[in-house]
């Protein structure tokens, strides 16, 4: 049942696992701003169907350079000239990948800094929580280039910033930036120095969890959403069924009946 990942096995991205438990996913086309061809996407599927199988605890995903992702790969999709049912099939390996991301149960937390537009919106937004630096900006220019989202935008944009804005998005190639960019949902994190170091941070602490909650909270809580509020409610106890009573949880438990885990404070 357990996979191994090897490193060596991609090159559009830069794979790397480090002693914690993270893995660190690197977009590593910045000559081409991280624009994403189908051979990434390959392998971003590959990666993310072996990880909740390779003992991955968290992962950090980044793009190289100074742009996080400028989406589509626009060149790729001109030379190939595309018929109908030869995009569709792209798009749905864009999902494969993405909701491999979304729903696989590995935390994936997304470190964003410059251009993070189109499919590469998308992609971010696929990811568990966003962290930006100021250099960060989301768009979808694709109404600007004669294009539709087909990663899955429609879906998971609309869910962050809501109908309306996302419509006024892709409609008028509105951008944002800075806090207001948190503000409506669009990063969870903002902040002064590198983006990377924050996101590696937040993926350190999520790797202390149990892997089985990491699993339920970034697996269920996504399928929840999709079913109806009496059918979500019931698959939510299920699911606390097999999580609460997970026997490594015991001495969780009994360290905080015995007083010496850590208390719930207010930030100071
Ligand atoms: C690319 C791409 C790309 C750059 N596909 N090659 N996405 C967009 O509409 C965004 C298009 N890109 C840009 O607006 C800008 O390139 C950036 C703001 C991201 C970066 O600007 P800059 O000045 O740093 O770089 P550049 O000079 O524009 O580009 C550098 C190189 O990257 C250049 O290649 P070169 O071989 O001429 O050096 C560019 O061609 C290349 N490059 N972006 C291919 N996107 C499932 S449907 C999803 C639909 C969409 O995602 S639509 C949104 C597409």
């Amino acid at each position: 049942m357990a996979l191994t990942l090897n490193p060596a096995d991609f090159s559009n991205l830069a794979v790397q696992a480090h002693e914690n438990g993270v893995w660190s996913v690197t977009l590593n086309r910045p000559a081409k701003r991280n624009a994403l061809d189908i051979d990434t996407i390959e392998e971003l599927v590959t990666f993310f169907s072996a990880a909740p199988r390779a003992g991955v605890a968290a992962v950090v995903l980044a793009g190289a350079g100074d742009h996080f992702c400028a989406g589509l790969d626009l060149i790729e999709h001109h030379d190939e000239d595309r018929s109908p049912a030869d995009f569709m099939h792209v798009c749905l390996r864009w999902h494969e990948a993405f909701n491999k991301m979304e729903y696989g149960g590995v935390p994936v937390i997304a470190a964003l800094q410059g251009a993070v537009v189109g499919g590469g919106l998308e992609l971010a937004s696929s990811a568990h929580i966003r962290v930006m630096d100021h250099s960060a900006y989301f768009a979808l220019p694709e109404g600007q280039r004669g294009l539709f989202t087909g990663g899955g935008a429609t879906i998971r944009v609309t869910d962050l910033v809501g109908k309306s804005r996302m419509i006024d998005m892709m409609l008028t190639g509105r951008v944002y930036q800075g806090q207001e960019a948190v503000d409506l949902g669009l990063a969870q994190y903002i902040v002064d120095g590198s983006s990377l170091e924050a996101a590696m941070e937040l993926a350190a602490r999520t790797a202390q969890n149990l892997p089985l909650s990491n699993f339920a909270i970034c697996s269920a809580v996504s399928h929840l959403q999709n079913m109806s509020a009496m059918d979500a409610a019931y698959a939510e106890a299920v699911v606390a069924g097999v999580v609460n009573t997970q026997p490594d949880a015991r001495a969780r438990l009994a360290a905080f009946a015995d007083k010496s885990a850590a208390r719930v404070r207010r930030n100071d």
